[in-house]
Formats: C-alpha cells, sequence, structure tokens
C-alpha cells in the first residue's frame, strides 16, 4: 500500500531519480510462531486486537540494521503531536525518517515508550492503520526535497509557507460564468501583483483560519495590506 501509493506523482518521480528512498518492511515476517502472528488481546479485557511487541520491535530492529541505525522513529497515532509544515519543513532535513505505521486498536504500549522516538497525529480523526498517516508524512516532506519539484521555488511559495493560506488562482479563460480574472493579475505590475496576493493571503486566513493569526507575527509588509 505505502509502496504503490508513493510510487505515483511527485513522489514517484522524485523515487525514481533517487532524491529519497523508501523502503518497507512488514511485521509478518518478523514473527517467530506457525500462524504468523502479530495480534493479540489486550490485557484488561475488552474489544479488538493489539499488535504484539515483538514483531513490530523485530522489524524495526531489521529497518535500523539497514539504515545504520540513523533515523528517527515516529509512531503515526491519533495520539501524537499535530503536524504542521514547520515540523515537516525541519525534518525534510533529517537523513532519514523510520515512520511506524499500526494496525488494530493499536501497538504494546512499551513498544511506544521504548522503541519510538515520537508520535505524529495528521488529525483529530481515526484511520483503519497508520500507513496513510505515514503517506501524508512521506508526500508532505519528499516534495520539499532540492530537486522533487521542477520548479525550485514552488514550495517555497506553497500556502502555509509562511503561516497563511494561499490566495486565489486563475488561469485561462479570462471569464468563467461571467466571472472574470481580477484586473490586478492582467496588468503586469508585478509589486501589485504581489501586494494583491497577499491581501488575498491575510482575508481568506482571517475569514476560513482566525486561529493562524493568533500567534503568527506580521511582517510590516503584511500589515500594510
Ligand atoms: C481503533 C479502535 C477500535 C475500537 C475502539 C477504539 C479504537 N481505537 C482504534 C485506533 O486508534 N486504532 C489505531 C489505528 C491504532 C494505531 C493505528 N491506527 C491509526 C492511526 N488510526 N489513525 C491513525 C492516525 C495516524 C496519524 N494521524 C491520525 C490518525
Amino acid at each position: 500500500m505505502v509502496k504503490s501509493a508513493a510510487g505515483v506523482g511527485i513522489t514517484g518521480k522524485a523515487l525514481e531519480r533517487g532524491i529519497a528512498e523508501l523502503r518497507v518492511w512488514n511485521p509478518r515476517e518478523f514473527t517467530v510462531d506457525k500462524h504468523i502472528t502479530v495480534d493479540d488481546r489486550p490485557y484488561g479485557g475488552g474489544p479488538g486486537m493489539l499488535m504484539k511487541y515483538q514483531p513490530v520491535h523485530d522489524a524495526l530492529i531489521a529497518a535500523k540494521l539497514d539504515c545504520n541505525s540513523l533515523g528517527k522513529v515516529i509512531y503515526l497515532s491519533p495520539q501524537g503531536k499535530p503536524l504542521t509544515q514547520a515540523l515537516l519543513a525541519a525534518a525534510s532535513k533529517l537523513p532519514r525518517l523510520i515512520l511506524i505505521a499500526g494496525r488494530y486498536e493499536g501497538i504494546d504500549e512499551r513498544f511506544i515508550e521504548q522503541d519510538c522516538d515520537e508520535e505524529w497525529s495528521i488529525g483529530d480523526f481515526v484511520l483503519s492503520g497508520g500507513e496513510l498517516g505515514a503517506l501524508v508524512v512521506i508526500d508532505a516532506i519528499v516534495r520539499l526535497l532540492p530537486g522533487a519539484l521542477g520548479d525550485e521555488d514552488s514550495a517555497q511559495q506553497d500556502s502555509h509557507v509562511d503561516g497563511l493560506l494561499d490566495c486565489p488562482h486563475y488561469t485561462r479563460p479570462e471569464r468563467v460564468n461571467g466571472v472574470s480574472v481580477p484586473e490586478v493579475l492582467l496588468s503586469g505590475n508585478h509589486a501589485d501583483i504581489s501586494r494583491w496576493r497577499m491581501k488575498q493571503a491575510l482575508g481568506k486566513t482571517w475569514q476560513k483560519r482566525p486561529d493562524l493569526l493568533q500567534t503568527k507575527q506580521l511582517t510590516e509588509e503584511q500589515k500594510s495590506c
């Protein structure tokens, strides 16, 4: 699932070009019993199953051996630290990441405590496994790596890079269902265009995500918009 989803688009191209490398380990291949058991019942009772310590631990040891034990170990779960662009940008500078995707109702707590460095969340919701969380992290980080995007500036111009939402974008034709492209974008005046975009980004953020403005220090240029 992780290999195939990461194999398309920008991440796929980056992997092909050797800008990033992706390896996967299946805990099932590290089981020691004849029934290849990765799950067990929770102590204390209750519904559902948990991932056993030993197979995920041994899979992680194998991953670390392959990486010369470098690399932060990150468990994806709804209990984790909320992911932000800033956190991902910092992580994109590390040489390696080991992402742990759980299944069932979770992993034995001792694995999270003893084997993982951090716990990250992609949002306040529950998935059926951590793989989609890991894929979100992979996608968001790989596109930040030098050379991953065609245009070197595009990652710098992203929505959220500046802590603001993106401004609106328009392409041809000039009119769609009676709505015209804002005049300033046709003016060719790059200073005006830049100011308009900043003002739009500030307005959109104020309307849709006022929480982002609570903590943000605006630049003099932004205040003047
Ligand atoms: C399943 C479940 C079923 C019945 C009652 C409680 C339950 N909790 C869970 C649960 O949290 N399962 C998780 C599934 C176990 C760890 C991997 N899974 C997961 C990761 N779901 N959602 C994520 C996740 C990862 C990153 N950011 C947001 C969500």
